[in-house]
């Protein structure tokens, strides 16, 4: 059995997770470190509690709200966006933060899901949001409009953290979909804590010196805990950035000498082809979740940088990651074991636990763990405490754990189960191949085959005789019988804002 109750793990029954992440360093002493880099301003953990507390007052005087309210959040990553969040959870509130590239009929869905009462808008993404039906007070922060900042400027400058208790739902966090349908996860303020008292401590080793940077939107979980929650945790700083890319996140990283850095897969792989004559020598650790982790993508990162990479999966139903490795623990193709308070499995279709080199349904139970607003829904993903991830994976007899594809998309093909990804993997290895996608097709003889969706790098041309090559290559990585029957050139694949391939969009005619 793995570490898993772990001492750092009990917290006290009254708790407020904003006095132990930011409070609680002013209180030591510690006012004057850098908290968090904009691209324009760079605020101290003492200013950053200034700002917090305004906000917190402007949301509980002048807009009037109570505790346990809901405000939902709209904005990039930007210091003031992150100190709104922090606001709303100090104040007692609870947080709906929605990803910067949702659109109107979107944000009507949300707002009406987690039935709001108040919203926080950055001016700058106002014209989406301005066109939803029935919303409560919408108050804008940044320029042009600066509402937010006007009212601050009047607040009182202190506000005392809410006094809620460990399990009051602080955050809901929607799933970025893709199978299309946003779902609404609650969290409470002792697993905002217990998020930083895992992964990050135990796997990632956090220290009170380390620059954090990287790509998700504070809205996305994966955003929120790598680029606010754990590196407030131990008294370390942030960049934010908004629109970064690869190239951007490049130059930063060398601008803000930044030594852990958070991405999802394609994104280092991308940036692993413009690395040469970026300083990147201040990188200590690099975290790639969202996805699966090629193989081929590992060796590419390591190859321009040599840095070896912590994969680990995560959702936003278990608010962070719960199975990762980092240094010798390190299996290439391997997501890697349970994170020290976390326990996994992998069960068969009537939920009984399969032995090693088997592939199942992965469940997992730890201090953090799924609650659906939606109650029709929790039962199908948890089921006697155990969360079901919708993750098909195989363990390996040292208790590894190796991803195979979403439950929902193996292609079952003449009678063979074949997962995507690795498929996906086998043709990332080609020099030809940029990115791809694979999926199964509908087909009269074998049921499904496999397709592949294949973006092709600079300089390689989509041709007959470049796809039957690619085809033959599948068949000296893999087992024949995988290979991709049907290969399919496009410019660029449909990905979710998270990074995310949507396969289902693949698979439409
Ligand atoms: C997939 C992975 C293989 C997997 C997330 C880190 O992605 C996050 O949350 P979402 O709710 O999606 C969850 C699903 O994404 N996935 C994520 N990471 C990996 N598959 N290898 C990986 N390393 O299907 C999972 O069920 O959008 C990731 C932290 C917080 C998060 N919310």
């Amino acid at each position: 059995e793995l570490v898993f109750d772990l001492p750092e793990l009990h917290y006290p029954p009254r708790l407020n997770c904003v006095a132990e992440l930011l409070d609680r360093h002013v209180a030591a002493g510690d006012g004057a470190r850098v908290a968090l880099y904009g691209e324009h301003e760079q605020w101290t953990y003492a200013q950053l509690q200034e700002r917090v507390d305004r906000i917190a007052q402007v949301l509980r005087g002048p807009i009037g709200l109570v505790p346990g309210n809901r405000v939902l959040l709209r904005g990039t990553n930007t210091p003031l966006m992150a100190a709104a969040l922090l606001a709303v959870l100090k104040a007692g509130l609870v947080a709906v933060p929605t990803m910067p590239l949702l659109r109107t009929r979107e944000l009507a869905t949300i707002a009406a899901k987690a039935r709001v009462d108040a919203v926080l808008c950055a001016a700058a993404l106002r014209a989406d949001l301005d066109a939803v039906p029935d919303l409560p007070r919408v108050v804008h922060f940044g320029t042009p409009d600066g509402a937010l900042e006007a009212l601050m400027a009047e607040a009182p400058a202190t506000f005392e953290a809410c006094d809620t208790a460990a399990d009051d739902v602080c955050l809901i966090s929607f799933t970025s979909g893709t199978t299309g349908v946003p779902k609404g996860t609650m969290h409470f303020h002792r697993d905002v804590l217990a998020i930083c008292d895992c992964f990050p401590r135990h796997t990632l080793r956090t220290r009170p010196e380390d620059v954090f940077i990287g790509t998700p939107p504070l809205a996305f979980t994966f955003g929120l805990g790598g680029l606010l929650l754990f590196p407030l945790r131990v008294g370390a700083c942030a960049v934010l950035l908004e629109k970064p890319t690869p190239d951007t996140l490049l130059q930063a990283i060398g601008r803000y000498r930044a030594t852990v850095c958070f991405t999802a897969p394609t994104s280092y792989r991308q940036m692993a082809a413009l690395a040469a004559g970026h300083d990147l020598s201040s990188l200590r650790e690099t975290v790639s979740a969202g996805e699966a982790l090629p193989v081929a993508t590992r060796e590419a990162w390591q190859r321009a940088t040599g840095l070896a990479m912590i994969d680990g999966i995560g959702s936003t139903e278990m608010l962070h990651i719960f199975i990762s490795a980092a240094g010798a623990e390190v299996r290439p193709g391997a997501t890697g074991k349970p994170v020290p308070g976390y326990r996994a499995c992998v069960l068969d279709a009537q939920g009984r636990p399969v032995g090693p080199g088997v592939v199942g349904r992965l469940a997992v139970k730890g201090p953090t763990g799924c609650r659906y607003l939606d109650d029709a829904r929790q039962r199908d993903y948890v089921c006697n405490g155990w969360n079901l991830t919708g993750d098909a994976y195989e363990m390996d007899a040292d208790g590894y754990f190796y991803y195979r594809s979403r439950t929902d998309d193996m292609i079952v093909s003449a009678g063979y189960n074949i997962a995507g990804p690795e498929v996906e993997d086998a043709l990332l290895r080609h020099p030809a191949v940029a990115e791809c996608g694979v999926v199964g097709r509908a087909d009269d003889e074998r049921g499904q085959v496999v397709e592949a969706h294949v973006v092709l790098r600079q300089g390689f041309a989509a041709t007959p005789e470049l796809a039957a090559a690619l085809q033959e290559f599948v068949k000296g990585e893999i087992a024949p019988y995988k290979y991709p029957r049907r290969v399919v050139f496009a410019a660029t694949l449909p990905r979710t804002e998270t990074g995310k391939l949507q396969r289902f969009r693949l698979r439409q005619p």
